[in-house]
């Protein structure tokens, strides 16, 4: 049995959509951030860092979504390719998305959200042009024409995408200017997989 504690956020979706991929059936435990859900003694007994997603396999608990992704691949044969230059390249993908794109982007997102003369201007300008600058990153990766990161599709392409696929929603300029990264975010989004992933939680 595979419990997924989750909220509709994009650390929370990568989750799902690598559950999707792999065909698998697993429960969604909605948590309430909103009301503190991931506060409470039960769930910081899942996750010390109280934070969603956490994953039950069958009595494993695993948190951050990284390690998540990795669990699953590994157990599955999938998501990661098998030769070991692709492995460590979807795994350095994965890494790179959580100590980049995540923090930057939501820490970004973070102050856009509050009305604008609550923003810390000088935390929009250091999170966006780091946001901006990532980007720049990726478009130039994608530039050599691989269809995906880490040349077939991985953990590494799963961990960005929801993350980059609200900026494409939005047509927000720093995407909507790296043109590789624009193809990339249409290429993932038409997998029926992911477009399923993405509604987990409705
Ligand atoms: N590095 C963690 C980040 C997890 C995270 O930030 N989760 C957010 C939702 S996307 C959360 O639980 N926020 C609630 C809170 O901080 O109280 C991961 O990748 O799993």
């Amino acid at each position: 049995m595979i419990r997924l504690y989750t909220a509709p956020t994009p650390n929370c979706r990568k989750v799902s959509i690598a559950l999707e991929e792999l065909g698998l059936s697993y429960q969604v435990e909605r948590v309430r951030l909103e009301a503190g859900e991931q506060l409470t003694p039960a769930f910081l007994a899942k996750n010390p860092n109280n934070k969603v997603p956490v994953l039950d396999d069958d009595g494993l608990v695993v948190w951050e979504s990284g390690a998540i992704l990795l669990h699953l691949a590994e157990k599955h044969g999938k998501l990661v390719p098998a030769d070991p230059a692709g492995r460590i390249h979807a795994i350095q993908y994965a890494f790179f998305q959580n100590g980049g794109i995540g923090p930057n982007l939501g820490r970004l997102g973070a102050q856009l959200r509050k009305p604008a003369a609550e923003r810390n201007v000088e935390m929009v300008e250091l999170f966006g042009d780091e946001v901006s600058r990532l980007l720049a990153v990726l478009d130039r990766i994608l530039a050599d024409g691989r269809p995906y990161l880490a040349g077939e599709y991985s953990i590494g392409d799963i961990m960005h995408f929801p993350w980059l696929q609200p900026l494409h929603a939005l047509q927000a300029p720093p995407l909507m200017d790296q043109p590789h990264v624009v193809q990339w975010v249409l290429r993932i989004a038409e997998r029926p997989a992911v477009q399923r992933g993405m509604k987990v939680p409705e």
